[in-house]
């Protein structure tokens, strides 16, 4: 007999209805859910792989501690207080403490609602994250103009007719900071009523390519791109629409003069697209017609990424499509997340890279490596690592795993030995993924319908298995058992999310919500940003002086070019998901997917032929890598995927180890970064690539 449950897939920002037929444990299959209020019965391979994750034989079930001979099992109550014990000791001590948060903790709303407790008991200060590998540039933008890190505007592709995408690959990545699952289907809808899509990317991505038109862009100068279509929008006079001209504030007057500054055909020559790409684009986006432009990795993860965001969202404003069906919204979700967390805020922050800026309290990854090594007291030895894999996802990896080394307590909660959590003295696994709950906590503020879905634990608990959230709150109360302090009352992730449904103007409590097995629908967004806008003064900030000055800033590299050098860039593929889903069979299967992509000219002036081995060569290291030579990547470019890198000794997961690949982050350079917002450059790192010669290989 088997039996149906109602999920939401928890890998992707999508948050795709999935429906798990199982036989007992096992899983007879995993279906897109038809009647999902989002999805439609939308998924992609990763759902399937689910079943994968949750009985792969790699996966650790039991806490582990490493020692001299080995990793050796310990129960539940031994490790936490044993970790208690050193946690506590190391307190006393007056040793520095910090957390590295990880992707997947964002996808498990009840270990966001109980983290913050461990935070506390272990007492770190600031936190370093994927965040500022990732999407930092649009919380200072948000919080800038809007008043708040977490107030987005997304696009309503559901109504629009003209969407520009500039460095998103959506087919790929299922959409992000933009909850968009059928995405493909979306655009066949935008496209059947006559609607368009436009990609601007360096590589002819598997979104360029549905796409109605794609231009290659040179990595990391869409700044130019986007001053030049502001300025050809704003060209006939900066009137804004009515409803959006009452909410701007006086610094608006100061856009039009900043962007008349520059030459169109110097910004045109910058970033390497054709002279009319610019005015057409921006002829189109101000047609009157509903249309929006996005931009997500490509122009967040590079130099400018602050002043890209705050340039995309004075697009939408200065054509009329913020906050209007079809242009770009903002969602008002089952839970208000904005209404409900604090505004954020921008500070900065010491290190020993000198002062850097601290968004969201983070401290920017860029110098996790030189806390970790610091040879003062202010360096890092006690870390924890929640569900993140830095040695694979942040710039300099090599330099990473040496730092690792001089921790005296490292406790990783994941479920496998990483390149990472290799380097931990503990690692406490969660129980398997069809084992827990599941809420769409911060994905509703970003979904393209105002919507919400709670998904209760498939599966019951293995025995002696134990939840991210129990692990982080047991831990949490060991230690301020070890330090004679009584424990807090913790009020577990359900009854948090009932209060924070209960609060929200949708008003449902958590026992309705669960009630609808395919999602709560509240319908399409609306604009509403007359009342969403927290900036003190309650209007938005067009033009803060940060982004004015930064614009400036551009100006003097317009005409900086690294000659020689190539760029590189990254790539996701819709079967892999950062580093940790490599060692699903049914995703790594086929051709080896790590290869170096490069354009026949490039290869050609190298001697290189497809499937020939190439060194790459950046400031900071060096991989071997086959070549795979493609007209899909503008000549110039090379791009490796990130999250491969898999040949380091003694990582658990086997079929990872076999498919192993290069790691990209060998070869990115901490050293550059954002200069408003701290966010990791990851893209257009200058390299080098030259033929691996047999007869020196074989030396
Ligand atoms: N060059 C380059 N680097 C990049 C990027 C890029 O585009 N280019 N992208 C960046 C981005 S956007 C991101 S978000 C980061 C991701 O960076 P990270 O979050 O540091 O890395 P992940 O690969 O997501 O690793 C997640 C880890 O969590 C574990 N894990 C998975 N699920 C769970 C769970 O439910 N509980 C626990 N406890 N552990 C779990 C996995 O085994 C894995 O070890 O990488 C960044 N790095
Ligand atoms: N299948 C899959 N899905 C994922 C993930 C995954 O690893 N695999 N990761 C998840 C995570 S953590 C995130 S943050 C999202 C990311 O979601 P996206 O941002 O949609 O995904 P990326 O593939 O990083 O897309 C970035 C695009 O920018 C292009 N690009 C690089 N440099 C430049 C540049 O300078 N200018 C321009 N215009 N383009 C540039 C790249 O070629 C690439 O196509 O995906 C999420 N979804
Ligand atoms: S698109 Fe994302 S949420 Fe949807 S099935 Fe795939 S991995 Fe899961
Ligand atoms: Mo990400």
């Amino acid at each position: 007999m088997t039996t149906v449950h109602h999920r939401t897939c928890h890998i992707c920002e999508a948050n795709c209805g999935v429906l798990v037929e199982m036989e007992g444990r096992k899983v007879v299959s995993i279906k897109g859910n038809p009647d999902h209020v989002l999805s439609r019965g939308h998924i992609c391979p990763k759902a399937t792989a689910i079943a994968d994750l949750q009985d792969d034989p790699d996966r650790l079930r039991r806490p582990v501690k490493r020692t001299d001979t080995g990793w050796q099992e310990l129960d539940w109550d031994t490790a936490f207080r044993e970790i208690a014990q050193k946690v506590v000791a190391l307190q006393d001590a007056g040793a520095r403490a910090a957390f590295y948060r990880g992707n997947p903790g964002a996808h498990d709303y009840a270990l966001s609602t109980q983290s913050g407790y461990l935070q506390r008991a272990v007492g770190a200060r600031g936190t370093f994250s994927a965040s500022t590998l990732d999407q930092i540039p649009h919380h200072y933008t948000q919080y800038q103009m809007y008043g708040h890190v977490s107030l987005a505007a997304v696009p309503d592709i559901d109504r629009s007719q003209l969407i520009v995408i500039v460095g998103g690959n959506p087919m790929a990545s299922n959409g992000s900071l933009w909850t968009v699952p059928d995405f493909r289907n979306r655009v066949k809808e935008m496209q059947a009523r006559g609607g368009r899509l436009v990609v601007i990317d360096p590589r002819n991505t598997e979104t360029a390519k549905v796409a109605d038109e794609w231009y290659p862009v040179k990595p990391g100068t869409d700044t130019a791109l986007l001053a030049g279509i502001l300025q050809c929008v704003l060209a006939d006079g900066d009137t804004l629409r009515d409803g959006l001209a009452e909410l701007v504030d006086d610094s608006w007057a100061q856009v039009k003069p900043a962007v008349d500054a520059f030459d169109l055909d110097t910004l045109a020559n910058h970033c390497a697209v054709p002279a009319d790409t610019i005015p057409t684009l921006a002829a189109e986006l101000s047609s009157g017609k509903p249309a929006a432009i996005y931009g997500r990795m490509g122009v967040s993860v590079c130099e400018f990424g602050a002043l890209n965001q705050w340039l995309i969202q004075l697009i939408n404003l200065a054509t009329g499509n913020l906050d209007r069906e079809g242009g770009t919204m903002f969602p008002q979700p089952l839970l208000d997340l904005v209404g409900q967390v604090g505004k954020g805020n921008i500070k900065t922050v010491e290190t020993a890279r000198g002062t850097l800026p601290s968004v969201m309290s983070e401290i920017p990854t860029i110098a996790f490596a030189d806390e970790l090594s610091r040879d003062d007291d202010q360096r890092i030895r006690t870390l924890f690592v929640i569900a993140g894999n830095p040695v694979l996802s942040a710039p300099d990896g090599e330099r990473t795993e040496e730092a690792l080394e001089n921790l005296d307590l490292m406790v990783s909660m994941d479920m496998h030995i990483t390149e990472t959590s290799r380097h931990a003295h503990y690692i406490l696994p969660p129980c398997g993924p069809l084992e827990k709950d599941h809420f769409t906590f911060f994905f509703g503020p970003l979904a393209v319908r105002n919507f919400g879905a709670y998904s209760p634990p498939t599966l019951e608990m293995e025995e002696g298995a134990k939840a991210d959230w129990e692990i982080a709150a047991e831990l949490a109360q060991a230690i301020l058992a070890e330090k004679g302090k009584p424990a807090p009352n913790f009020d577990t992730p359900r009854e948090r999310l009932d209060a924070m449904l209960k609060a929200s103007p949708a008003g449902m409590s958590l026992a309705e919500v669960e009630a609808q097995p395919n999602g709560v629908d509240l319908g399409p967004l609306e604009p509403c940003l007359k009342n969403r806008l927290l900036t003190a003064d309650k209007t938005l900030h067009a033009a803060p002086p940060e982004l004015l000055e930064e614009l400036g800033r551009f100006a003097g590299r317009l005409n900086e070019h690294d000659e020689g050098a190539l760029s590189l860039i990254g790539r996701r593929h819709v079967r892999s998901n950062n580093s940790w889903l490599h060692n699903s069979k049914r995703l790594v299967k086929g051709p080896d997917r790590c290869t170096l992509m490069m354009h026949p000219d490039d290869a050609a002036e190298r001697g290189l032929a497809d499937g020939e081995m190439a060194s790459v060569a950046s400031r900071v290291g060096e991989v071997e890598i086959a070549v795979e030579v493609t007209e899909d990547i503008m000549p110039g470019v090379v791009s490796i995927p990130h999250g491969w890198g898999h040949h380091r000794k003694g990582v658990s997961w086997q079929t990872a180890a076999d498919h192993a690949g290069v790691s990209l982050n060998d070869l990115t350079d901490p050293e550059r970064y954002d200069r408003l917002t701290g966010n990791a450059v990851l893209n257009g790192t200058p390299v080098t690539v030259a033929k691996v010669e047999a007869a020196v290989a074989a030396e």
